[in-house]
């Protein structure tokens, strides 16, 4: 089957709440047109992030009912440990609430002010994190990433020739390690291929520099490895990513992603004086180490949730859900960026939007437009999310992306929302010149997408969709 179905039926279910345009136009001037501000009952199809709802398994909910709560020594820490260890490789494992609290352990650690993390593209709380250190965040990925029409398979990948000039301009004594992102998120979704992780780490071995992945995705990397990659299509996904992991000396992960649990992350390395430093800012901030912030219920759901999901049937319906609505919208003319990743269908806004310049926010007009007319939330990632004030000059920077990104949970919805989602998307792209564009009204020093407001710069030019 081109599209696999769904490996799995359907035990419980949630009913979610059709609105009108009528009531969701209203409920986006209250949150000043920031999606993040709507209430999750108000939406029909949410597609506004993979991280922290996935449906967990008969199996996880069961290990729920297992959860030791002991402050120290669970024995579902244990079980977590040994399964981490399993697939990762690395001794030291922190449990985490989610992903941002292991960059902020690592980073407070290693970073002093000055320095330098390249990284292919940093994800927002990651270069927020590294920012908040007084330290660089640099992208170096290869240039194909930032064509949204160009196929090639591993636009995640580290330029290798660009990581060499960082490390010569920056130094090596001030690049501490070196991040790659799998899959690479601010970039599409886009896989790193095995070879390209190899000749990053013979490079940064000639400097000595450390290697962490950070490793959200790391399960739809691997099987887009096993599919794309010469030589690995008869390799297990354990195996793959056991291979690739070896390259590295630790991982940050938000469990929230490919951990497929409601909240959960850890950081997992080899260095033992960073793991002592480490584990003190933990106790200090998190919790003591064989909880770090979580109940033992979570360690077990996350223990479980990392063994399924390098399972072949689920991987393969799941990066396959994602690439079905991709291909529906494509076939459609609508703009999208290609290759379709393994999480997510990124809208291209400039190309969606050519009337609206980046200074109107195309990407978040588009998003808007989505929730008003049908319900659908996505995220933006594009100018709201990356733009800044270049520091001297106040002028302010567009990312090279403008991107509207839909997000698809795991195991949550079916194939006929899905179609939905194509459906009215593809409406939407036919009745384009009528989205207006939008002015920000308030922004947050860090981090401003999560609480900006904006006002619509022409609101006469909303019309009713032809579905609904
Ligand atoms: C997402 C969420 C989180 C993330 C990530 C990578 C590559 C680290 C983290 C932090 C964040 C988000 C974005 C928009 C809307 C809602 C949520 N990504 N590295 O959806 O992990 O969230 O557990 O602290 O993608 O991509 P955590």
């Amino acid at each position: 089957m081109k599209f696999p179905s769904e490996p799995f039926k359907i035990k419980v279910v949630e009913p979610i709440r059709r609105t009108t345009p009528v009531e969701r136009d209203r409920l986006l001037r209250d949150a000043g047109y920031n999606l993040f501000r709507i209430p999750a009952e108000s939406v029909y199809v949410d597609l506004l992030t993979d991280s922290g709802t996935s449906a967990m398994s008969d199996s996880q909910w069961a290990g729920l009912m297992l959860g030791d709560e002991s402050y120290a020594g669970s024995k579902n820490f244990y079980h977590f440990e040994e399964t981490v260890r399993s697939i990762f490789g690395y001794t030291h494992v922190i449990p985490t609430h989610q992903g941002r609290m292991a960059e902020n352990l690592l980073f407070s650690t290693v970073l002093k002010p000055g320095m330098c993390v390249p990284n292919n593209i940093h994800f927002d709380t990651t270069r927020a994190n590294i920012e908040h250190q007084g330290a660089e965040a640099t992208n170096a990925v290869v240039k194909e990433a930032y064509d949204p029409a160009d196929e090639s398979p591993f636009k995640g990948n580290m330029d290798l020739g660009r990581l060499e000039e960082i490390i010569h301009r920056v130094g090596r004594d001030r690049i501490p390690l070196v991040l790659l992102t799998i899959t690479n998120n601010s970039g599409g979704g886009q896989p790193v291929s095995m070879e390209n992780v190899r000749e990053t780490r013979a490079l940064l071995n000639r400097y000595e520099i450390p290697l962490f992945f950070d490793a959200c995705r790391f399960a739809e990397n691997c099987f887009f490895i096993k599919e794309r990659e010469p030589g690995y299509a008869d390799r297990s996904i354990l195996d793959i990513a056991r291979e690739l992991f070896r390259y590295g000396d630790g991982c940050t992960m938000s469990a929230k992603k490919d951990g497929l649990v409601n909240i959960g992350g850890f950081l997992s390395l080899n260095d033992e004086r960073w793991v002592q430093d480490i584990t003190n800012m933990l106790i200090l901030v998190e919790g003591f180490p064989t909880y770090g912030g979580l109940a033992g219920r979570d360690l077990e759901a996350m223990a479980r949730g990392l063994r399924e999901v390098l399972d072949e049937d689920y991987l393969s319906f799941r990066v396959g859900q994602v690439r079905y609505l991709g291909e529906l919208l494509d076939h459609a003319g609508v703009p999208i960026l290609k290759p379709i990743g393994g999480h997510a269908v990124y809208l291209n806004a400039k190309d969606f939007l050519p009337h609206i310049a980046q200074h109107e926010f195309p990407a978040q007009s588009l998003a808007v437009a989505l929730y008003r007319d049908f319900g659908i939330r996505g995220v933006e990632i594009g100018t709201v999310m990356f733009g800044k004030k270049e520091t001297g000059t106040g002028r302010v920077l567009h990312p090279k992306l403008e991107m509207v990104r839909l997000a698809i949970p795991r195991r949550v919805y079916t194939n006929m929302q899905i179609a939905y989602v194509a459906e009215s998307i593809i409406d939407l792209y036919r009745r384009r010149e009528r989205i207006r564009g939008l002015t920000m009204t308030y922004e947050a020093p860090v981090l401003r997408h999560f609480t900006a407001r904006f006002e619509e710069l022409d609101r006469t030019a909303h019309i009713q969709p032809v579905i609904s």
